[in-house]
């Protein structure tokens, strides 16, 4: 037997994915935050978890490298799903995609202007396809952190980024004008391994179902 390799990030996709784990009799022995680990054993043998970047997380699964991983819709949208299948929304990291713009801003009036808007994302194809799909022309600015930041000095006319509390937002003086879509994190698995594997990799995906609260 090989074992099952799991690819998790720090913070909030380990804290909240920490309760599915458990229920599953898979709580890893060591905790990312304090650990420099970057592979930890779990409670079972033939279980191990892999700490990589939230944005990694759908490579180390597309690759092999990972049988299984916890990732965000936000960051299998922007990634693709070539060789992954998603089984389950586990529900959690939950959070919305939206544009946002300085309070003074006027977004309506510049979406009908037909006038080209400035849009400063960490999304650049999920910002595309909205503005596509609208039928606003736009210049996409990529930025890989802080987008609260562009609209503030001109950089950009609007932001597209993920809102929870509205707290970042707020403190930067920015309102958020539409929604794009809701987010929650997936259970991504490799698609090649469950086929070949299927005998140990579908009873986790079943462990991981039967953890989660009634919808
Ligand atoms: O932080 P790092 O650069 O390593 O990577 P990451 O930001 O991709 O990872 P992480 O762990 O911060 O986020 C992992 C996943 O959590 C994301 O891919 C989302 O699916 C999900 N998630 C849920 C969020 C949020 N809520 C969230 N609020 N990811 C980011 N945020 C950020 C947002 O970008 C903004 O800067 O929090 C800020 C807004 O929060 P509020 O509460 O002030 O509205
Ligand atoms: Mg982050």
């Amino acid at each position: 037997m090989t074992g099952i390799t799991l690819a998790l990030s720090k913070g909030r996709i380990f804290d909240e994915t920490m309760p599915l784990l458990e229920a599953a009799g898979i709580r890893p022995l060591e905790d990312p935050e304090s650990s420099r680990k970057l592979i930890i054993a779990t409670e079972r043998a033939d279980v191990r978890v892999v700490i990589v970047r939230a944005s990694d997380v759908p490579t180390y699964v597309q690759h092999g490298a990972a049988d299984l991983g916890v990732a965000g819709r936000d960051v299998l949208l922007e990634h693709g799903g070539d060789g992954l299948l998603q089984p389950l929304d586990l529900r959690i990291a939950r959070c919305r995609m939206m544009v946002a713009c300085p309070e003074g801003f006027d977004y309506a009036s510049a979406v009908r202007s037909g006038a080209r808007l400035r849009v400063a994302t960490k999304y650049v194809s999920i910002a595309r396809e909205h503005f596509a799909a609208k039928g606003v022309h736009v210049d996409l600015i990529k930025l890989y952190g802080s987008m609260e930041l562009a609209p503030l000095v001109g950089l950009a006319d609007v932001i597209v980024d993920l809102v929870s509390t509205g707290g970042t937002l707020k403190a930067n003086k920015l309102v958020a004008v539409e929604e794009i879509l809701p987010v929650s994190s997936r259970l991504i698995v490799n698609r090649a391994a469950l086929k070949l594997r299927r005998a140990e990799i579908a009873p986790i995906i079943d462990c991981f179902a039967g953890a989660l609260a009634p919808v």
